[in-house]
């Protein structure tokens, strides 16, 4: 069979096609979870959208050298290192996709931005405010070069969450009155699931509510197209004490005595209240203790003229009451988010067909892809990423004075 020209500069895709499109090679530090999301969202986008840059998975990153490796072969990288800072360094790397825990988002993107590339960052952006405000201030210095940045909170990218935003924007709920959020996860209701980075302030930044809550903040502000001015906050931890990762062959109540326990140093669940600049009052629950509520981040927008509801365990979905409506037909109706010209769904099954989790991370790297071809800021950008990181600052200090309300700090 002949094979495929390669025209200039096109390169040939992991198994081998050239598709005559430039390509954008991509260095991944962290192979975990967010690491497997991101690899599927590279993949997958220049398969399924014609994009002006064709992703490559050039190289993954990360200090274990059999795991970094075996993580290349299970997802697809050409090449594994475990020094980020080689990493950065290499020629055959455009963007630094960062997918570590928050500690070392500032050090890794800021070394990036300085060394020419392009940086896509998982949420939230940095584990304190300080952290957040310098790369923000690097991304703007970065984007006069030309360099782009962004930051993943990748539920903005649910075909349904892009549906409502458009409907938010075309005033189909008039001047928004209530937003309420709940990000509810049940995973640490056992008080014998171990003392993972998660649960320790100096790797995480904060518990439920940097995890989470970051994410909710986030959605709300998008969604309304506003910030919040200020929260009253709660903040509890309700299982301090947890047992140390156990190590060696022997699990079980045997390794956990052997290793003992430690401190948790983070929150285990956040409440807080919110007032948006426009006067709209909001609501948001991030927990890790909701039991049987396994990703359930629901947000409901209620305004003049109708409501908006929707839960990521149905992401399909997305229910909508028309105020306008005449009483006798007034009510929610579902509308499922398969229809061709609802967002992102151009390049995917007929309707009806359904998407899921992994697609949020496939827009993602498309709407990067082509952010970056046309030189234009992503949203959304590491200075929006400082303002959830303020949001979060100001619950924190909120929960330290037994709630009182505190201004967000511009
Ligand atoms: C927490 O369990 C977590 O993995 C978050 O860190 C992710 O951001 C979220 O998308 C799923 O839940």
């Amino acid at each position: 069979m002949a094979q495929p020209q390669q025209s200039e500069g096109a390169g040939a895709t992991p198994d081998g096609a050239a598709s005559g499109k430039p390509p954008l090679r991509v260095g991944m530090v962290g192979y975990s979870f967010m690491g497997a999301a991101h690899s599927q969202g590279w993949r997958t986008a220049g398969r399924v959208f014609d994009l002006p840059r064709r992703p490559v998975l050039s190289v993954i990153c990360g200090r274990d050298s059999t795991a970094v490796h075996a993580a290349a072969e299970r997802h697809g990288w050409a090449a594994a290192e475990t020094d980020w800072r080689a990493m950065i360094a290499r020629d055959d790397v455009d963007l630094v996709d960062i997918c570590t825990p928050g500690d070392s988002h500032a050090e890794i993107a800021l070394a990036a931005l300085t060394a020419g590339k392009h940086v896509l960052c998982e949420k939230p952006l940095a584990n304190t405010v300080e952290e957040a405000s310098t790369m923000a201030a690097a991304a703007e210095e970065a984007y006069s070069r030309g360099q782009l940045a962004m930051v993943g909170f990748n539920y903005r990218r649910v075909p349904a969450t892009a549906l409502a935003r458009r409907m938010v924007t075309e005033g189909r709920l008039g001047r928004l009155r209530h937003i309420r959020v709940t990000y509810l996860q049940d995973w640490l209701v056992d008080p014998e699931f171990p003392l993972t980075w998660r649960l320790r302030k100096e790797q995480a930044g904060s518990g439920s509510l940097g995890d989470l809550g970051a994410h909710i903040v986030d959605l709300a502000q998008y969604l309304a197209g506003e910030r919040l001015a200020g929260v009253s906050a709660l903040i509890e931890t309700f299982v301090r004490q947890r047992p140390l990762p156990g190590g060696g062959p022997t699990s079980g109540l045997s390794a956990v005595k052997a290793a003992g326990t430690g401190q948790v140093t983070v929150d285990d669940a956040a409440l807080f209240t919110g007032r948006f600049t426009s006067g709209a009052l909001a609501s948001f629950e991030a927990t890790r203790y909701a039991t049987g509520r396994k990703n359930a981040l629901r947000i409901e927008l209620n305004g003049e003229r109708g409501s908006l509801a929707f839960d990521l365990e149905r992401l399909n979905e997305l229910a909508y009451h028309d105020g306008t409506e005449p009483g006798a037909h007034a009510g929610f109706r579902r509308i499922l988010v398969t229809e061709p010209d609802h967002p992102y769904l151009e390049a995917w099954w007929p309707p009806g067909h359904g998407l899921g989790y992994e697609h949020t991370f496939v827009h993602q790297a498309r709407d990067l892809v082509h952010a970056i071809a046309e030189g234009r800021q992503p949203e959304p950008s590491f200075a929006d990423g400082l303002q959830v990181q303020r949001v979060l600052a100001a619950v924190e200090e909120s929960a330290e004075k037994n709630s009182v309300y505190t201004p967000i700090a511009v």
